[in-house]
Parts: C-alpha cells; structure tokens; sequence
C-alpha cells in the first residue's frame, strides 16, 4: 500500500505527527525542526494544526496559494493553515487559536480571515461587507495593541468574531466581542514596552493642521502618559500605520466628525497625564494642560477642577464631600485616564459591529475565530497577567475536554476497544481561580465588597489562610496544591501553578483594578461636557439616574464573559491552531530547543498525538463513507441494497484491506492509519480518471 503523499516527506520532515515513527518528545520536536529549517511552518497532528512562527514573510498566503488549496484535496498539498476548517460542513465551526505571548495567534487570525475573504461570495454587496470585515483588524489593532517585550504588536485585549454566511457561503456580516482590555497600560508601562500604538500613530501621522487642532505637539517626550526608552519601535512605522487606520475607519464606515471625536478623546488622554496637582495651588491655577483638555472635550474648566479637588459619596439621601489630597487628585486622573479610554475602546467595538452586522436575517451557519492575549509570564505580573492567563487556562480546557476527553469518551459511545491515555487535566487550575465560593476570583469580591480596611495584604492573609486550611485536610492532588505557598515568596506576592508555567504574582493593586472605581464627580464632570461621544462614554454621570448600586467588579464580569464565551464555543465545532514560538529573540532562522519543547510540553501535544495514534486517525458515519468510495467494488457499486455498515465491510474486504486498519463502531467506521485514507483516495481519484479516458473514447468513437 505505497502511497506517495506530502505528508510522508522525509526530507523535509513528517507533515503529520500520527505518522512519526517512534513517537517521542525529541523526535517531534526534532520534525518540528526540520520543518522549520525548510520554511514548512504547519504541521497536523490529525485535524489539529501546529503553527511555528517563522517571523519573516513566507510566499504561502498568495492569491495562488489559495485557489490551490481551494481545489485539491488536503493529503495531496503541504500542512497549511487554509486546511483549518472545511465549508463544505454545514454545522457552526469556531476556530480557536492558542499559544503564548508572541508565537502568531492574531497573525493566524487574519490569514484565516483574509481566506474566508478571498473563496467566498463575490458582487459589489457582498465584496463591501468582506472589505468592512478585513478592515475592522486596523482599528482595533491601533487601538487595542501594543509593544511589549514579548511581542511588538501584542493584543491587549481578547477577541472573538463571529462571521456569519448564507446558505450560498456568502459572508452576510460578524459581530466582534471583546474582553477586557489592559488600561493600565494608558498611563504606565513597563520598562522596553509601550502604551497603545493610536498614541504614537496620532503623533507621528496626523498632519499639521489636524495635530494643532488637536492641541498636540509630536514629540513624544513632552507627554507622561508616553515611555520614552522605547517609543519607536523597528520595523514599525507609525505614520505609515495612522493613514492605514484612518483609511480602515472610512471603509468600516466611521463618519468624519466621528473620527475627530475620536481622536479628541485620544489627545485628550495625553492631555489629563500632563495635569500637575500641587499642595500650594488646589483649585486654582491649574497648568494650560487641563485648560486645554477642557476645550476638546468641551467641559467647563470648574466643573473638572472641583472633581479633581472633591470627591463626593451619596448615602441615604446624604451627600459628603471631602477634599482629595495631591495623591488622590493623581490617582483619579488616572482613573479617569484609564476608564475613558477603555470605554472609548469599547465604544469603538460596538460602532464597528454596527456596521458590519448582517442586515438580512437568512443567516445559514457562523464560523468564530478567536484570538485572545497569550500566556504571559514577566517579571512583574500584575492583575492584568491572573486575568490573562486565566483566560489561557480556559482555552486549554476547552481544548482538553474537546479533543482528548471527548476522543476518548466516543471510543466508549461507539464500542470500540480502548486504552486509556493520561494525560494533565487542568480543570483544578480553572477551580482554583473562578470557583464560586472559595476561588481567588470569589475571594477577591469578597474583599473588595466587606466594609472595613481593605488593602492587598488583607486579600493575600485571606488567601493564604484559605488555602492553608484546605490544603491541610485535602490530598496534594487538589487544586490548592496548584497555589504554591512558601517562604521564599517575596513581600505580598502569591504564586500559581499554571499549565503553562509558574507565575508569581505581586497582590499590589488586585484590590483597586478589581474595584475599578471613578468617582462619580469625575463621571458626572464627564457627561456635563459639550461632546456629544464623551457624554455617551459616561452614562452613570447623569444626576437624573443616580444608581447607588455598586457596579460589578472587573473579575466578576470577566469571569462572566469568559463563561458565556465558553458555552458558546461548546456549541459549535471547534478546529484549533496552535501557535508555537520558535525563540525568545523575535527574530527568523533560530530554533531554541528547550523554549519550543517547553511549548510542546504544556500544551499537550505529545498526549494529543497518543490519543490519536492509540485510537483511529480518521472515522465517517458508514452512509457518507459508503457513498463516496463505492465505485472501488463490484459489489457496491453502482447501488449497494443492504445496510451501509455492510456495504462497507464488503468494500473494504474486496479491497484486501488489513483487518486491523479498521473497527467498526456502532455508527461509524475508524480507520487507524491516514495512510489507509489516502490509499481509498487515490483509489478514488484513478477510478475518476479512468472513467473520464472511458467516457473521452467513446466521445470520440461517436464522432
Ligand atoms: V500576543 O498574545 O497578542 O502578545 P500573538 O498574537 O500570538 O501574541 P502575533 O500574531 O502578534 O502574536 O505575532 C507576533 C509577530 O510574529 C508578528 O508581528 C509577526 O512579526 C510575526 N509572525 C507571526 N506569525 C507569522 C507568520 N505566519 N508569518 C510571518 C509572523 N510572521
Ligand atoms: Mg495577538
């Protein structure tokens, strides 16, 4: 049964990791390798698809490229990325892309969206609704994105979009979700990063007359909210990247008094990080920065001035104000900072999905692609890394009950002998945080919400002492052993097992970013002002809708949104790639063994492929299978009478078949080797041929 297919090369390695041969961490991550070395960045480990990123441009995403995939079948071609999901399935597909800091997930995200783009539908309608899809990637990259040290365009925030088809394949519209993005950054990054890239593209990019209206200057270096040590990036050009996205903003429909607005708000951000508070001079004489940001927005400079000297609270009917020292002035420009840009971020999300949503209701099926922020493990981790790679820890458990435990549970629904793989199940770690009663999530509610003096120390006693109890009566298996405990924990810093590392984390500030409070001076202030998009921003400042309800804190709604997003990604069937860094140097050409294997290590790759290998590479209900492959055999074709099932022993016996290449399931048969599949294939496809040669004869016979 020789069958010459791409995913047998030796030379450049084995495009499928069911086929190595024997099967151990060195020898995959040496295929890994040689595939690497050849510019052969996708492997499959079934219908699983490994992505190393090459960093440097490869010819593999060309307009040829795709026809040729579009039209051949998957065995015949290289692994690709366009292989991910098939159209020709009628059911919901999502396709879930993971992998850490770096390793090409938002990448991957646009070349599958650039795909869709490109096979299906065609007219002026539709071609509009796939523009406005590609075009909303800039936006929200401008805004969402940022240098860190990890990666020059990291995503900040998570995102998932929902494209939706008609029953022809023609894209119809999407609907994007995003998931807490990291504001902190607005006003302070860590060393080598920067703040959002908008701040740097507006500077650089927005013509002379645009910036004076906007109050700027360009140099970066007169404005605090901006680091310094790293503010042009290599290979980044900021200026080119403004008219990139201010092009984006008018294809996804932004009018222009919208973009100004927009951008308003952004200077204005630059502005409130030049405010200077100083004890000798409280409202009065605040510095030109605040008088200017007053003019954008259109507030009226006392109104700002008294919110940023006053904070007033409203209990039972009574209202208290006490005045704010120069620390609390600062940490409430920061607050107001942080809120108006993430909620102008937001803003932005949702008058993107105004635009591209569907206008006809003939919605047939949806394809999602998720792209989140990856694992991230720096020497300082913060809240915004526990929500982060809590996320992570989530997207790797939907993988696991996906792909190993529900390969593993059809096995036992279908009848078919089965041994079983361990493999690490990360569900404790998931408990561990998000658990309602007793997590670190639930914990850390409970603290912001009990009245009395809550600081971060009193968190960390709170979760020290709860882990402690629980640990001295569980066994070392229980989730509490994955929060490490120990005495060589720096000052007020907790630790976590994750799947994918340990992370130590400093408690400082999980109080306030989880309570994620302004006050409501500042948000009444805010929706005094004469501009029509802050005032929207900042809907709890009209006084006629005083809510002394408490908003929900910052980890309760991820928690919340993390969960809807994942009973809806248990709705649809699910295609993964997973994204794998080749180095920590974000360069071309080096492999670093030990970083890639870590890689391979947590995400489970190696238990991935024993599932497989132990079990059927590839399976089909008996009827689809009978139909497609009957004209191997007298006896089935061109009609087969009895039931499928047999039809198929019947087929595949004539074909000499080794008996252990197949069992039969109840429903489906398994076929344990892709090889078997390709050997039916290229059957199939001679058959095809010889028919054609048949039917050209007698054609020309006629004649
Ligand atoms: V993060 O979690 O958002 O910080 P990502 O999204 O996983 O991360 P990203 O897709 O942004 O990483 O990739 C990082 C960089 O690697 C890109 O800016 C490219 O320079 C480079 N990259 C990634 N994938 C490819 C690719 N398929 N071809 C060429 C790539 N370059
Ligand atoms: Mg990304």
């Amino acid at each position: 049964m020789e069958v010459k297919t791409s995913l047998l090369d030796n030379m450049i390695g084995v495009g499928d990791m069911v086929l190595i041969e024997p099967l151990s961490e060195d020898t995959f991550i040496e295929n890994l390798k040689k595939r690497f070395d050849h510019n052969e960045i996708y492997t499959y480990i079934g219908s699983v698809v490994i992505s190393m990123n090459p960093y440097k441009s490869l010819p593999i995403y060309t307009a040829e490229k795709v026809e040729e995939y579009r039209n051949r079948n998957f065995y015949e071609l290289s692994p690709h990325i366009l292989n991910i999901f098939s159209f020709k399935q009628d059911n919901d597909q999502c396709i879930l892309i993971t992998g850490e800091s770096g390793a090409g997930k938002t990448e991957a995200s646009k070349f599958v969206m650039s795909y869709v783009a490109a096979v299906c539908g065609k007219g002026q309608e539709v071609n509009k609704v796939k523009e406005q899809l590609l075009q909303s990637n800039p936006v929200l990259e401008a805004f969402g994105n940022a240098k860190t040290v990890k990666n020059d365009n990291s995503s900040r925030f998570g995102k998932y979009m929902d494209i939706e088809f008609d029953f022809k394949g023609d894209p119809l519209g999407g609907v994007i979700s995003n998931y807490l993005l990291e504001k902190s950054r607005v006003v302070k990054q860590p060393r080598g990063e920067r703040n959002f890239h908008i701040f740097y593209q507006l500077l650089s990019g927005a013509s002379d007359d645009t910036l004076q209206k906007l109050k700027l200057d360009r140099d970066f270096s007169k404005y605090n909210y901006l680091s310094l040590d790293s503010a042009t990036v290599n290979g980044l050009d900021d200026a080119a990247s403004f008219r990139t996205v201010r092009n984006a903003m008018q294809i996804v429909g932004f009018m222009e008094d919208e973009v100004q607005s927009i951008l308003e708000l952004v200077a204005a951000v630059l502005k409130l990080g030049n405010i200077e508070f100083k004890p000798e001079s409280r409202c009065n004489g605040y510095d030109e920065n605040l008088k200017e940001m007053c003019e954008l927005l259109g507030i009226e400079q006392s109104v700002l001035e008294r919110a940023f000297s006053f904070r007033t609270v409203e209990a039972k009917m009574e209202k208290v104000s006490t005045t704010l020292n120069v620390a609390q002035a600062y940490y409430a420009r920061d607050a107001l900072a942080k809120n108006l840009y993430s909620r102008l971020f937001s803003w932005l999300v949702n008058r993107i999905n105004e635009s591209i949503k569907a206008q006809t209701k003939t919605r047939k099926k949806v394809m999602g692609v998720l792209d989140i922020y990856g694992f991230e493990i720096f020497e300082d981790n913060s809240f915004e890394q526990f929500i982060i790679n809590y996320c992570n820890e989530k997207l790797q458990q939907i993988f696991i009950e996906l792909t190993l435990r529900e390969e593993q549970e059809e096995y036992v629904r279908e009848d078919i002998e089965w041994t079983n793989i361990e493999y690490f199940n990360n569900a404790i770690i998931c408990d561990l945080i998000e658990n309602n009663k007793n997590g670190i999530l639930a914990m850390l509610d409970e603290e912001c919400l009990r009245p009395g003096t809550v600081t971060d120390e009193t968190f960390l006693d709170k979760l020290n002492t709860m882990c402690a109890e629980h640990q001295h009566f569980e066994s070392r298996q229980s989730k509490n052993s994955k929060f490490l405990t120990d005495h060589s924990l720096p000052h007020n810093c907790f630790r976590i097992q994750h799947y994918a590392g340990k992370v130590l984390y400093r408690a400082e500030g999980f109080v306030d970013k989880n309570n994620d409070l302004l006050y409501r001076d500042l948000s009444q202030a805010m929706y005094k002002a004469n501009h029509s998009l802050i005032k929207i921003l900042f809907p709890e400042g009209n006084p006629a809708k005083v809510n002394l309800k408490r908003p929900p804190t910052a980890g309760f709604q991820f928690r919340a949104s993390v969960g809807t997003l994942m009973k809806n990604l248990l709705t649809k069937n699910p295609n993964y790639i997973r994204c794998i860094k080749p180095n920590d140097k974000k360069a071309a050409h080096i492999f670093t063994d030990s970083l890639v294997c870590h890689q391979v290590r947590y995400l489970g790759l190696l238990e991935n492929v024993r599932v497989r290998r132990a079990g059927y590479a590839f399976r089909q209900a008996y009827d689809p299978c009978l139909e497609r492959y009957k004209m191997l055999c007298k006896q089935t074709w061109p009609h087969w009478k009895g039931p499928a099932r047999e039809g198929v022993e019947v087929l595949l016996t004539d074909l000499q078949v080794p008996a252990e290449e197949f069992a039969y399931g109840r429903t489906k048969i398994f076929i344990r080797n892709p090889r078997t599949l390709f050997f039916l294939e290229e059957k199939r496809s001679q058959c095809l041929e010889d028919l054609a040669t048949l039917i050209q004869k007698i054609y020309r016979g006629c004649k």
